[in-house]
């Protein structure tokens, strides 16, 4: 696609070379215009290009203009297509066809200039509105999947990754590690140095959580001080090492907010699936839910891995420690 000061692309076909150099000749002066009479060669020279626009003749030996469209449509969809015919006995049948397939308009021969450049910026003005739609979708998306302290995933976001890796791992018989983590006493940072400073803490874990896992481990802001990772491929050694990992390096961690610098501890709850022993993903979270309340109730910067489902989970549960 041309940028917003460039002359805008367009590819024009027609087996008719008369009606191929009026239009080349016609049009050249405003954009940058590729003309070429062989119809079967048209998606090849398409390939080639960076074309805005598509200018076609419906009826053409090899291939017809129906067919050039779709496969325009196919490789890029916002490229606009403006079709072009003689007359035919059923006038309105190409018209609303070429519409119904995504063509932005259709104009009979003898095409007049001025209204096929007319047609041409509309074209190009819809491409632009198209083109901005679906840029604000794509920042709107990642707007509503990005905590913005953090720059991790939201909770809603995050759930719908976790049921998809559950799903995969699932039907591959793969492992797949779950920590759930939560900072000890956080709520004393916030207390004693201010919700600013306490926001700084959270962004810079949020940082060293990206900064230490694969870009493959979905990473998110559950709530307030909570994160989980989800650690595809990760079975209980695999998971449990990952946190210990992070237990060191959050602990390591010195935070210049304040004078002295500020040091914390987390801890974590971890689980993980293998072998089916559980069987859905909010299972696997609610196991390293609890793991992560029997980490906290043992006085808190340490880990606990739990192995069972959280329904089964007694007052002892199934629980292997680090730290
Ligand atoms: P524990 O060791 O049991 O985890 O204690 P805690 O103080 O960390 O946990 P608690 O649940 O009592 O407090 C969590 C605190 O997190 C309370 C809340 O004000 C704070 N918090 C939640 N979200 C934010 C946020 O976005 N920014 C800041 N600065 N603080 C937050
Ligand atoms: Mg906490």
């Amino acid at each position: 696609m041309s940028l917003p000061n460039e002359k805008a692309s367009i590819l024009i076909i027609d087996d008719d070379a008369n009606v191929l150099n009026m239009l080349e000749l016609g049009l050249q002066s405003e954009f940058n215009v590729v003309a070429i009479f062989q119809p079967e060669k048209a998606m090849d020279v398409f390939s080639t290009g960076d074309f805005d626009l598509v200018i076609t003749d419906i009826v053409m030996p090899y291939v017809s203009g129906f067919e050039i469209l779709r496969k325009v449509k196919e490789a890029n969809e916002l490229v606009e297509v403006i079709l072009l015919t003689g007359e035919l006995p059923d006038k309105a049948r190409p018209a609303v066809t070429s519409l119904q397939n995504g063509a932005h308009d259709y104009l009979l021969k003898p095409v007049k200039l001025f209204e096929l450049k007319a047609a041409i910026l509309k074209a190009l003005e819809k491409q632009k509105l198209r083109m901005e739609n679906k840029r604000l979708l794509l920042e709107l998306v990642r707007v509503a999947n990005t905590d913005c302290l953090t720059g991790l995933s939201t909770r809603r976001h995050f759930y719908s990754q976790l049921y998809q890796e559950f799903e995969r791992s699932d039907r591959y018989s793969r492992s797949l590690g779950c920590v759930f983590l939560d900072i000890d006493k956080f709520k004393g940072v916030n207390d004693q140095y201010g919700h600013l400073c306490g926001d700084s803490v959270l962004e810079r874990l949020g940082e060293l959580l990206i900064r230490y896992s694969r870009a493959s481990d979905m990473k998110c802001r559950f709530g307030g001080d909570e994160f989980v990772l989800v650690l595809p491929e990760a079975n209980q050694e695999k998971s449990m090492a990952m946190a210990d990992k992070l237990l060191r390096l959050i602990e390591k961690e010195a935070y210049d907010l304040a004078d002295p610098p500020l040091r914390l501890t987390v801890s974590m709850g971890v689980a993980s699936y293998e072998e089916k022993n559980f069987c859905s993903a909010d299972e696997l979270l609610n196991a390293a839910d609890q793991a992560l309340l029997f980490a906290k109730r043992e006085g808190g910067n340490c880990i606990r891995f739990s192995r069972v489902a959280a329904s089964s989970a007694t007052s002892t549960p199934n629980l292997v420690s680090s730290q």
